[in-house]
């Protein structure tokens, strides 16, 4: 097992010479920003965060996200186009010595959430997610842009895309989503690279839009569509845990073999399809972090993993979710548990 680090570039508050001093950090998890999703990224500039790392003392091994734009994911005309140039972004990954690709297909949004900063009893604050909340917003009229979106559209685009998506159900999506790997696993295998797809966050269908990656039926089914072990999984468990009906421990279990990186979170569940995000330790909040580590550890687990979204602790500010101090906590905890497992 390899812990990483989120880093989200030269303009991240988080510097590289901080988190090359978290005790055991091998590496960090990054993505090339400035290039419109569906270009092929340059290779300059995966050198340059390949340089930045290294020169750090840390391995650039691991990339989240390369965006699979909306055009593969409602399968038009120019997805073909674009298949063709994320297939030659993945070989110039695997040329930088690059093992996993994290991505999803989500439609539209990635991540969501109705609080970037809610205020906890300790004084911290945490991004949160209330039903309540959400189904009262519009996406075509609130603010809706969020820190961790790859990109964010205009109103104007949201609700084009809505529309346009109106067409599009779960099979459908599912249908996209197969041409999209059937085309992308060949030159994974050529290039050592791993395909880990994330799950959708919240894992339920969001202001209409469908969402396919939710829980144990969509990796049977994923794996069904192309049985390589380059069609992996990013167990992301705050994800998969924001559902209290996804047994994640089973997930690592049964698809261990293609898990090749891991987001280890936890959240409360603080109400119908709500939860707040919680310290990692299990005692935190509603997910056994211990039995799912030890799930992945019994499967032989031997992948990527980071500490995923921290609170925002000790008056730092910065991006949310992705503060210094929480996040490091969050590793060395996870260190801890996993040199038990190690040692029996
Ligand atoms: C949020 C992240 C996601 C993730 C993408 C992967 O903090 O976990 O934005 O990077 O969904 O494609």
């Amino acid at each position: 097992m390899k812990m990483t680090f989120r880093w989200y570039g030269q303009d991240d508050p988080v510097s590289l010479a901080y988190i090359r001093q978290i005790p055991e950090m091998s590496g960090i998890v990054s993505a090339v920003y400035d290039v419109p999703a569906g270009e092929v990224w340059p290779d300059a500039s995966i050198l340059a965060i390949k340089k930045a790392a290294n020169d750090n003392g840390l391995e650039f091994e691991v990339v989240e996200s390369v965006p699979v734009p909306e055009e593969i994911k409602m399968g038009k005309p120019e997805r073909d186009r674009q298949i063709d140039n994320y297939c030659e972004t993945i070989r110039r990954l695997g040329k930088a010595g690059v093992k996993v690709v994290c991505y999803n297909f989500m439609p539209v949004f990635d991540w969501f959430r109705s609080d970037l900063a809610r205020t906890l009893p300790d004084g911290s604050n945490a991004l949160a997610y209330d039903n309540t909340a959400v189904q009262k917003l519009d996406p075509t009229s609130a603010d809706m842009s969020l820190p961790g979106w790859d990109e964010s559209y205009t109103k104007a685009e949201i609700k084009q895309l809505l529309d346009d998506y109106k067409a599009i159900d779960a099979d459908k999506l599912w249908e996209n989503f197969a041409y999209f790997i059937n085309r992308v696993v060949p030159a994974c295998e050529e290039s050592g690279v791993k395909m880990a797809i994330h799950p959708d966050d919240p894992p339920w269908n969001l202001f209409g839009l469908p969402r396919i990656i939710t829980g144990c039926d969509s990796y049977a089914r994923m794996t069904s569509i192309n049985p390589s072990l380059a069609n992996s999984i990013t167990l992301c468990f705050g994800s998969l845990g924001a559902d209290p009906n996804n047994d994640i421990k089973t997930i690592a279990r049964d698809f261990g073999d293609r898990i090749h990186f891991a987001h280890a979170r936890n959240v409360k569940w603080t109400g119908d399809h709500s939860f707040e995000e919680a310290p990692h330790p299990s005692r935190c909040g509603s997910l056994d972090m211990y039995g799912i580590l030890k799930a992945l550890h019994d499967a032989g687990f031997d992948g990527y993993i980071r500490p995923d979204h921290g609170r925002m602790i000790w008056s730092e500010t910065g991006r949310a979710g992705y503060g210094l101090y929480d996040r490091a906590l969050g590793a060395m905890y996870l260190l801890g548990i996993w040199e038990a497992l190690e040692r029996g």
